[in-house]
């Protein structure tokens, strides 16, 4: 299996076997009775992470550069034959994803070009899916594949009129009034997205391949400036030996960069088949190769070893007819390689550390509660022990006692209702400020403000308003979360004092990486529409189709910072508790044997042995606790998948 194909299998494979032994924990637990909801919550929360986990690469460059064929070179060689269309000028014409949901039969769906006269991003006709059309996929046949996935290349003529309603004509434009034909026709994409879905293996691995149109898209389609490409794992952003770093290169260069770094962005320079020139000596033709990377390399400010100089064509080719010398020529090997190493080891990282501290939490909280069971009928059995033999006196003396310490616990734990009190209230308050009701506000406003000031330069004030006030909503939710914790962390010092009770802090947590993706957002549109002194009617339609992205990512960014604040406040207390209900109910135990014994109802041997039972029951589950947790972090901790697949073999 050639090297990307087997390091992204690896890559599934240490997940699935993560996922596993999760799921083996989660179900012990569950039999043992011992899996509480909100433990029960984070691991499921976990196992659908990392069944969804995806690692996204986006192809990014002007048209006709070569993405769609390095595609078919680096992913679908194996069909024998170009799977994704790729020709001489504009080819590909709407962003298209490849993926695999295996809760869809293979197929491509396709979102009508028409959608972008209304209101709505991408993602919001995502969420809807009734506006796209779904065609079905025969992945039985190359030439049936191929077929289909011409779709991504249809184009429609439509008056210019209506293609300036969509946002993708500007007349003010001089390169974009020579498109217009005789008849004030223009040609535009049919479509406005595409999703293929179809069970290749590496799809099936959670691989989602981007492929993107040249500029005119980048420029137009604000899902692609906003979200697709910000969010995927590396991006590739091709270039040709034959044309350059041409002007438009720079300008699709900077739109997809943004601010984000160039952390796992990589250059391609393809087409160097081109400078394959018999009458050079094979070192002038690699010279010629290197001047021409560090020429790239300077103008993109990009390390050197960033570049990778390739021939999509004759690698694709190669791997066809299976020609190795020729592959070794196309130097595509190199670039899958940096590929693998950008994507998979970081993205194993995230997983493992988000994995592990899930896991982590709910084993803390199930070893804190066998702990003290351990710990108390220890101290139980110690004092029925010393009971053997003793008059009837002692006896009702140490019923005495265990009931005072009943009525003691019950005065010390009535501070959990006030707990409970203060944190409904600050939670109150942490929500209000998240809600998708205060971000309609926001919304609502910028938009009147937006149409009050058409075509001046107070659009963008109005734009910048927008971002500064949902920061300072997260920002006011944050101080709030502080408060939070510390509260808690109050409550859980003061059981430490009365009881010598350990409880693990609560985990850390504020809503900074959504404050981050806003101002992504921000830098985004700002890169867009730049410091506009003069707005004509076109540019201010494409900066409310903008907007409109805009608000769609911040919806999502709103939702998610809502759920995972909820999840974090919902996980306070609920560890204490647990520890409440075990104190509570052994003490409740220890009362009943005492009088048990007192009343002459129940031997104090039996109750010893009960106990014994128990004592033996806690520390066994604490050790398989200890196991089940242990491989899990064994798995995680795993950076050569090979040796979990090997060990799964042997546990089979
Ligand atoms: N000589 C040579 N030609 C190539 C190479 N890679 C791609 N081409 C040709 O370049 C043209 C454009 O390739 P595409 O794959 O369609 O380019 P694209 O970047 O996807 O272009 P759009 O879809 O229009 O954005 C096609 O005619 C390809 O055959 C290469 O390595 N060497
Ligand atoms: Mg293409």
């Amino acid at each position: 299996m050639a090297p990307l194909a087997s390091s992204f299998e690896q890559y599934g494979t240490w997940r699935d076997s993560l996922a596993a032994s999760i799921m083996q924990l989660r179900q012990w637990m569950e039999q043992t009775q011992t899996l509480e909801e909100d433990s029960a919550k984070r691991f499921d929360l976990c196992l659908e992470r990392l069944a969804q986990d995806k690692l996204v690469i986006a192809f990014v460059a002007e048209f006709s550069r070569g993405k769609s064929e390095l595609i078919n070179a680096i992913f679908f060689a194996e069909y024998g034959k170009r799977i994704l269309p790729s020709s001489a000028g504009r080819t590909t014409m709407c962003p298209t994803e490849l993926l695999y949901d295996e809760t869809l039969p293979p197929c491509i769906r396709a979102l009508p070009i028409e959608t972008r006269g209304r209101h709505g991003s991408t993602s919001d006709f995502k969420r809807l899916g009734a506006e796209w059309q779904i065609f079905p996929l025969d992945t039985t046949s190359a030439d049936g594949m191929l077929e289909a996935f011409k779709i991504v290349a249809e184009t429609v003529r439509v008056s210019a009129e209506e293609a300036k309603s969509y946002g993708l004509y500007d007349a003010d434009d001089p390169d974009q009034a020579i498109a217009v034909d005789k008849q004030g026709h223009i040609q535009i994409s049919k479509w406005r997205h595409a999703v293929i879905n179809f069970p290749h293996p590496l799809l099936k691995h959670g691989l989602v391949i981007l492929d993107t149109p040249g500029l005119n898209a980048i420029g137009t389609e604000p899902e692609l400036t906003l979200s697709l490409v910000p969010n995927a794992h590396a991006v590739l952003f091709v270039l040709a030996a034959d044309t350059g770093v041409t002007k438009s290169d720079l300008d699709v260069w900077r739109h997809v960069v943004g601010d984000a770094g160039h952390r796992n962005h990589i250059a391609v320079l393809n087409k160097i088949d081109g400078l394959w020139d018999a009458l050079k000596t094979p070192g002038e033709i690699e010279l010629e190769v290197r001047r021409q990377v560090a020429g790239v390399a300077a103008t993109l400010d990009l390390a050197p070893m960033r570049v990778f100089p390739v021939s999509a064509q004759k690698g694709l080719v190669a791997k066809v007819q299976g020609d190795a010398t020729l592959l070794q020529a196309s130097r595509l090997p190199l670039l899958e390689e940096a590929l693998i190493e950008i994507l998979v080891p970081a993205k194993q990282k995230i997983v493992r550390e988000q994995t592990v501290s899930g896991v982590d939490r709910v084993a803390a909280v199930l070893r804190q509660t066998l702990t003290a069971r351990e710990r108390n009928v220890i101290e139980q059995l110690y004092e029925l022990r010393g009971l053997q033999g003793k008059n009837h006196s002692s006896i009702e003396r140490m019923m005495q006692r265990a009931l005072t310490e009943q009525r003691e616990f019950e005065e010390i734990v009535r501070r959990m209702v006030a707990a409970r009190l203060v944190l409904s209230r600050l939670s109150e308050q942490v929500f209000t400020g998240l809600r998708v009701a205060a971000l309609r506000d926001q919304v609502v406003a910028t938009r009147d403000r937006m149409k009050k000031s058409k075509l001046s330069p107070q659009l963008s004030t109005a734009v910048k308003d927008y971002f500064a006030s949902l920061r300072d909503l997260f920002r006011g939710a944050n101080v709030r979360m502080l408060e939070i914790e510390q509260m808690v962390i109050g409550v859980q010092r003061r059981f430490a004092e009365d009881l010598g009770w350990s409880l693990s802090p609560p985990m850390a947590f504020s809503l900074d990486t959504y404050i981050a993706d806003l101002e992504h957002a921000e830098t985004a549109f700002k890169s867009q529409f730049g410091p506009l002194a003069v707005l004509t009617t076109e540019k201010w339609r494409l900066m409310e189709r903008f907007f409109d992205t805009v608000v769609s990512k911040s919806r999502e960014i709103f939702s998610a910072a809502e759920r995972d604040t909820e999840a974090w406040i919902k996980s306070l207390l609920p560890p204490i508790e647990t520890q409440v209900r075990e104190q509570r109910s052994q003490l409740k135990k220890r009362a009943e044997s005492v009088s048990k014994i007192r009343d002459a109802t129940g031997s104090l041997d039996e109750r010893i042995a009960e106990l014994e039972e128990a004592l033996e029951d806690a520390q066994s589950k604490l050790s398989v606790l200890k196991r089940l947790s242990g491989r899990i972090r064994d798995i995680a901790a795993r950076a050569d998948v090979e040796e979990t697949m090997a060990e799964e073999a042997l546990a089979a």
